[in-house]
């Protein structure tokens, strides 16, 4: 399988976030792709298709935000990684402020995803690996994989949060739409729901979001990925929600990932698209299901069994010692 990296994706660093009220060091470390890419063979560095594809899902101004974010912290005086802490959360009209922590606490959902000098090149090489995976697809492949970092999932059309910037695995879908595909679908298996990508599709009847997550009654980010969330608009019915428990194991997975998938079929996609966290693995520190190594593969092969063309897009998995054996036994399933 074709797997694609960018060597950008390491520079981003965030050393701490609040977690249980204290600050404590970030759980999305750089780590996390060196000890995926030791446990898989040959990557390929994605090219650049420069920034139309990543405007074609979120806005211009979010994407600047994260390019000045560095500067104007620095400019304020400020040492270390810029991190918002007021949000115009009750329906505030929208203002052009230039204050950095105005600006910055208008494009994020939360206090636990810093922006970093390197933020920025870290998520723009993790969406050319989305971008390139997603067109190896589309010229044949069966599969391919995109090792992004950070993650992406929580990043909305303007907002940041999750530990996500831009959203690769919505800029891949939309890619593969303005490439012709007449249906995408999108099977999320991260263990959090991913309010990002069911956010930019919410309106949207081409774009099919099945997410099985951690319920948002018990856990991040709490106020998406219910079972009622459906879509609104032309895209009532083409967003599909299955929170699970904390303890969920891989047969209880495995069953409701097939409720997910039989959605998607009759959706019938020209393309998957899988966001994939190893979060959901039994020994993730900041995650509750109950999911072994050796369940992966019967996940991945579950997912395979369609025939659907499918680029892999990574999103979480905070284990780092396990990742690059948890991400090899579920690429095997392909
Ligand atoms: C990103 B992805 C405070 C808890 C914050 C945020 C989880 C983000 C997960 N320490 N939790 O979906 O793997
Ligand atoms: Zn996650």
């Amino acid at each position: 399988m074709k797997i694609f990296h960018h060597p950008d994706q390491a520079l981003h660093a965030p050393t701490h976030e609040f977690h249980n009220g204290a600050l404590a060091p970030h759980a999305e470390v750089p780590g996390r792709i060196a000890n995926i890419l030791a446990a898989l063979g040959p990557t390929q560095q994605p090219g650049d298709a420069g920034i139309d594809p990543i405007h074609a899902v979120h806005s211009p101004a979010y994407c600047a935000m994260l390019r000045d974010v560095p500067r104007l912290w620095r400019e304020a005086g400020r040492a270390g990684e810029a991190i918002p802490y007021a949000f115009p959360v009750v329906g505030r009209r929208p203002l052009s402020l230039t204050r950095v922590d105005a600006l910055l606490g208008a494009h994020a959902m939360d206090s636990v995803t810093p922006v970093t000098p390197d933020t920025w090149a870290a998520t723009y090489g993790s969406a050319q690996a989305a971008l390139a995976a997603t067109r190896a697809v589309l010229a044949g492949e069966r599969a391919a994989f995109a090792l992004c970092r950070p993650p992406g999932h929580h990043a909305g059309p303007d907002y940041c949060g999750g530990y996500c910037y831009l959203n690769h695995a919505a800029i891949a879908a939309q890619s593969a739409r303005d490439a012709g595909v007449a249906r995408v679908a999108i099977l999320d298996i991260d263990y959090h729901h991913g309010n990002g990508t069911q956010d930019i599709f919410w309106r949207r009847g081409d774009v099919f979001y099945a997410s099985l997550h951690a319920d948002p009654a018990t856990d991040f980010p709490f106020y998406w990925g219910h079972a009622d969330e459906h879509g609104e608009g032309d895209g009532f019915g083409t967003t599909r929600n299955l929170p699970l428990p904390r303890g969920t194991d891989g047969a209880a997975f495995r069953a409701a990932q097939d409720r997910a998938l039989k959605a998607i079929a009759d959706f019938d996609p020209g393309l998957l698209i899988v966001s994939f966290g190893a979060d959901t693995w039994e020994g993730d520190p900041i995650s509750a299901f109950r999911i072994a190594t050796g369940d992966y593969r019967g996940i991945a092969s579950d997912i395979a069994a369609f025939g659907w063309p499918t680029a892999i897009i990574m999103e979480g998995g905070y284990a780092v010692d396990a990742l690059g054996t948890n991400v090899a036994a579920f690429l095997s399933g392909f």
